[in-house]
Formats: structure tokens, sequence, C-alpha cells
């Protein structure tokens, strides 16, 4: 799919300003809170199925997927049809506030995503922009066979719709980037089949860290959690511009992290341009999940903050 996306981005360029027109923010029970960042808001009030605007564009699921759906797994692909020329967006709600959201790719008549998940009960709205209006898809995803709040979580986003981002998380004293003791797309992903049998803390679940998705190019979200069985001192978080560019201006990729303790939001950083001269690296924060003390790094630079591990795994080129 990649080697489409270069025309896909300019003609999501072109519809990014035409989507962010249509920003609409609400409030009171069962409403939707927005923030200013956030592209595209449901209204709170949409019932689940289908809704939208006669003429808008089409959206249909595949295989009729149902309007409440229950899965194990720590994100969730869709796919469907669209009559959409250009991207749409899926919005992740939780309580009522839209806690997530990202892109939906159109290749022809077809859409894709793959959404990270958070543990419970949850929203999703996929919404298109046609010359008929706005419509939208709303159903509920139950995230099972996880338990409850994650005692730690941090998310990456970035603001240009092509670079890949990703989101690191080094071990306490023995974190060595790109190997086992780092948790990256190349180690903890739930799906990935390059998984390097990644084990920290107490033998078995508990202290394992688990990265939801890898997003090779539009804006994130990546989280890594920790649900359970944190080790003492500190883990340190490390923000790569693996795509190695910058897309879109002039200077760099900006990177928002935001650091969660049983899911309040403790910390938020907002990157300098990351760029592949002096700033393709990002080590953001140390934290300590047993204690909660947090202490802010802010370090950028060039090559690995720490000691190259192994060779991290092939990945595809990125088609520019
Ligand atoms: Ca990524
Ligand atoms: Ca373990």
């Amino acid at each position: 799919m990649r080697i489409f996306r270069a025309a896909a981005v300019t003609l999501a360029a072109l519809a990014l300003t035409l989507v962010s027109a249509c920003k609409e923010t609400s409030t009171g029970p069962g409403a939707v809170t927005c923030v200013a960042s956030d592209p595209v808001c449901p209204s709170g009030t949409l019932a689940l199925g289908f809704t939208g605007a006669t003429g808008a564009p089409t959206i249909v699921p595949a295989g009729g997927a149902g309007t409440s759906i229950a899965v194990s797994t720590t994100s969730y692909v869709v796919a469907g049809t669209t009559s959409a020329t250009t991207y749409g967006y899926w919005l992740l709600v939780t309580n009522d506030v839209l806690t997530s959201w990202g892109v939906l790719t159109v290749t022809g008549t077809v859409y894709g995503a793959e959404i990270p998940l958070f543990c419970g009960a949850q929203r999703i709205y996929f919404t298109f922009t046609g010359a008929g209006g706005r419509s939208y898809y709303v159903f509920d995803m139950n995230r099972t066979g996880c338990t409850g709040h994650a005692a730690f979580r941090v998310q990456l986003t970035w603001t240009n719709i092509t670079s890949d981002l990703d989101l690191h998380l080094l071990r306490p004293t023995t974190g060595v980037i790109f190997s086992d003791t780092d948790c990256y797309f190349g180690s903890c992903k739930a799906a990935n089949t390059s998984n390097l049998g990644l084990e920290w803390g107490a033998t078995g679940a508990a202290g394992n860290p688990i990265l939801d998705v890898d997003d090779t190019s539009y804006y994130g979200p990546e989280n890594i959690y920790l649900t359970s069985g944190a080790e003492a001192g500190q883990y340190r978080i490390i923000i790569h511009n693996y795509s190695g560019e910058h897309y879109g201006d002039a200077t760099g990729e900006v990177a928002t992290v935001r650091i969660y303790l049983n899911d309040l939001e403790v910390r938020r950083y907002v990157s300098t341009p990351l760029n592949n001269t002096t700033a393709l690296y990002w080590e953001v924060a140390k934290v300590n999940i047993l204690t909660g003390a947090i202490s802010d790094v802010g370090h950028y630079s060039s090559t690995p903050p720490t000691t190259l591990g192994a060779a991290p795994p092939a990945r595809a080129p990125i088609a520019k």
C-alpha cells in the first residue's frame, strides 16, 4: 500500500483544509468534547449505524460489520467501501470524550485503518466529507480480555500525514534501543511477526509492555501500555523519526507525547521539529511507574540516545 501513498497524500492534503473547516464542538450530557487540534468532531447524539446528509459519501463496512463489536486484541483493523474520493477520519470516544483519532485511507473505493483500542467500552465514528456533505458510521467496540485501567500509558501523535514516527520505551537500567529491552515496533507489538520475545519483569504477562499499533503514515496515535508488574527504576521514553524526513513543511515533524498514570494524563510534551540532521531522536522523559515520578529530559540527537542494539527489523522503504 505504501507505494501508492504519495498520490494519496496529495489528495489528502487538499482535503485536510476542507475537513478542518467543518470542525464542530458541543457540550452537555452525551455530547462529545473536542479540542482545537482535532480535525473533525461528531455530534454526541448520532445513533449507532449509518447516518449523514443525503448525497454525502457512502460508508459500507466490510462483511456488514455490526454496531456492537467485541474483540480481545489491542487494535482493530477496519475495512469497507465508500464513495468518498479523499481520506476520512476515525474518531474514538470514551466516556463522551474524544480520546483518539486517525485517518481512514481510501484506495479506489476501499477504505481502511488499524485503530488502537482502549480497554473496555468505547465508541468509534467513521466520517467522510464530500460534495453532498459529511457522513458518519457509528459503532461500539468493547475490548475484552484486559483488566481495567493501565498503570501506565504513553501516547505519540504527530503533525504531518506522511511521516513515520516511532514510540520507544526502554526498560529501567538495562534498556538499549532496538533490542529486547526496548518496547518498539519490532519487539512488543502484539501482532508483530518479528516479535523478539520481549519478557520484562516477572515471568508471564505482568511487566510486559504492549505497543498497540505502528502507524507508518498518518499522525498516529501509537500507544505503549503497561498494565501491571512495573519494575523499579526509570523507564525511558524516546521518539524516533523513522522516515527520517519531514513532509509538508520546511522545518520538520512536530511530535506530541502524553503520559498517563492510572488513566490520568499527568504530563504532555511537544517537540521542536524533528528532522534528519540534528533531531532524528528525541528523548522525552524518564518515568518511575511505581512512584509516579517523572523526570523531563528533552534531549535531541542525530544518533540514538543509547547504545545501539541489534539492527532493527527490516521494513519496506517508504515511498515518497
Ligand atoms: Ca510508526
Ligand atoms: Ca513479564
